[in-house]
């Protein structure tokens, strides 16, 4: 016996006051959760069962794989194909989206993930984690090609991350605000520890790739520049500063204690148009923050709102507690 609501009870009750709802959402989830399981399992063992280090192969953005690069993609791909409930899935670790094969039958919703968010912290026994978008499928379509999941993120049916540090945790949102769960190991259930998540509007804490600075743009490295100047700067306190390299402890962090997140676009990656990814990294992740109460955007505009050009188009990501995100929109409109 466990105390407490399971992911799937919290998931089939949120889905009976939604009218139509069929079940095929909460079935599609219920093997995601596996699937997130799954490699918390295999992160969890790490070099026991030898899983670290390079797979030695890159993927479609020119980067080299971890074994659980690859590990985690294939879990997830084989967790939710058979299903039923999709008819297009794609991942940050495959150039196209995945081949459905032909004796699964096709369902109404798509997902787009990167399975194993944060990697170069694999190998350091640092936290990384699993991000995901659900979207539906445009009318008619069976096998999702690349242009098939082009939706603005404000389509999104349902965005979520798993984190894998010291504890396993599952945070989720469909659209009415966020829940998160934590994995209790001794049953292998998600059990919602931290409802309706809420990010502290005012705070005190910024991340962002410091090494970067001097290609930044001037109102990021205005604000910065003002964070570090603390109490006696224009801002009149005192900022911390984290960067755990992974985006999903960051979001984490954020979500738990506030602050805000940066990946701008800078001098040395213009030309990729940013770092982090939109259709599995930015999205799912602004649709999470805006969902607890926080901001989600470029700088220049909010990041839901992108009309994607590519699966693995990437975008500048400014994020978390809406006053300093609002802070660094005004010193982007002020130039
Ligand atoms: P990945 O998808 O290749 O793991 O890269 C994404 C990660 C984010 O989790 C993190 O915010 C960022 O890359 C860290 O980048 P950097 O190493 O430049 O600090
Ligand atoms: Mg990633």
């Amino acid at each position: 016996m466990h105390n407490g609501t399971t992911v799937t009870q919290f998931i089939i009750e949120e889905q009976r006051h939604i009218k139509g709802a069929t079940g095929e959402f909460t079935a599609l989830l219920n093997e995601i959760v596996t699937a997130c399981k799954v490699i918390s399992n295999a992160v969890n063992h790490g070099a026991l069962v030898g899983v670290l280090g390079s797979a030695g192969s890159e993927n479609v953005q020119g980067e080299t794989q971890k074994k659980l690069d690859v590990i985690s993609n294939e879990v997830f791909l084989k967790s939710i194909e058979w299903t039923g409930h999709v008819a297009g899935l794609a991942s940050e670790e495959m150039d196209d989206p995945y081949p459905i094969p032909s004796q699964y039958p096709r369902g109404k919703y798509m997902v787009v993930f990167d399975p194993l968010d944060g990697s170069s912290n694999i190998d350091v026994n640092i936290s990384v984690g699993t991000i995901f978008s659900i979207l539906r499928a445009p009318e008619g379509i069976t096998d999702a090609k690349a242009e098939d999941f082009l939706q603005p993120g404000t389509q999104q049916v349902c965005g979520g991350y798993a984190l894998y540090g010291p504890s396993t945790m599952l945070v989720l949102t469909t659209g009415q605000g966020v829940n998160g769960f934590t994995l209790d190991q001794n049953i292998g259930e998600f059990i919602l520890t931290h409802p309706n998540m809420r990010i502290p509007e005012q705070t005190q804490e910024f991340a962002i790739n410091m090494s970067n600075s001097r290609f930044w743009e001037a109102p990021v490295k205005r604000y910065i520049d003002e964070c570090l100047a603390g109490k006696t700067g224009p801002r009149g306190k005192d900022f911390n500063m984290r960067w755990v390299a992974s985006m999903v402890a960051e979001v984490h962090r954020i979500l738990t204690r506030g602050g805000i997140f940066m990946y701008p676009i800078d001098e040395k990656i213009r030309s990729k148009g940013g770092k982090l990814r939109l259709m599995y990294e930015a999205n799912p992740m602004s649709f999470i923050v805006e969902q607890a109460g926080g901001m989600s955007t470029t700088g220049r505009e909010r990041i839901m709102e992108i009309a994607p050009e590519n699966l693995h188009q990437r975008v500048p990501v400014i994020l978390g507690s809406r006053e300093e995100v609002q802070t660094v929109i005004d010193y982007h409109k002020e130039g």
